[in-house]
């Protein structure tokens, strides 16, 4: 099964979304196989945004995300980043579809309400950024043969 990492960012603890988002993933059948919260810094961040460095914007990204803590989470399933970028729906909350987390709870490109990995390679990339190995858990949930036949697990 694959992992994929999601930030609960601070829009999210601001506005007192993370139960309701965690709920949707728990919902959807995706597991939760590590969570803790932290306070992101500038060089952790600048690693994370590497690829927006050079952007006007940036100063403004590492601000929003240094403003609060926020939840980091691990999440396990078959297809797991895909599935869960859909769940969070276009980068600029305006443009997310309705029924995806962006869509649903955000009017802003920059406050877009988490971070969700974009590749199966980013995604072991950025947990190894963001969990000690010791933090992501490996267990078999007791509901597992109801999420997925035995060929899909
Ligand atoms: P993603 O979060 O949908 O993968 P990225 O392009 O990787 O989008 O950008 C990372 C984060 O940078 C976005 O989630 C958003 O918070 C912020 N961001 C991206 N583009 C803009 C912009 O044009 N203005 C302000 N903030 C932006
Ligand atoms: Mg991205």
């Amino acid at each position: 099964m694959e992992r994929t990492l999601v930030i609960l960012k601070p829009s999210a603890m601001a506005r007192n979304l993370v139960g309701n988002i965690i709920t949707r993933f728990e919902q959807k059948g995706l597991i939760i196989a590590g969570m803790k919260m932290m306070t992101l810094t500038e060089s952790l961040l600048t690693e994370h945004y590497a690829h927006l460095v050079d952007k006007p914007f940036f100063k403004s990204l590492l601000a929003s995300m240094t403003a609060l803590p926020v939840i980091v989470v691990c999440l396990k399933g078959k297809d797991a980043v895909a599935v869960v970028r859909a769940m969070t729906g276009a980068t600029n909350s305006r443009n997310a579809a309705p029924g995806t987390i962006r869509g649903d709870f955000g009017m802003s490109g920059q406050e877009n309400i988490i971070h969700a990995s974009d590749s199966v390679e980013n995604a072991e990339i950025e947990l190894q950024r963001f969990f000690r190995a010791d933090e992501i858990f490996e267990f078999t949930p007791a509901n597992l043969k109801f999420l997925y036949a035995p060929n899909e697990a």
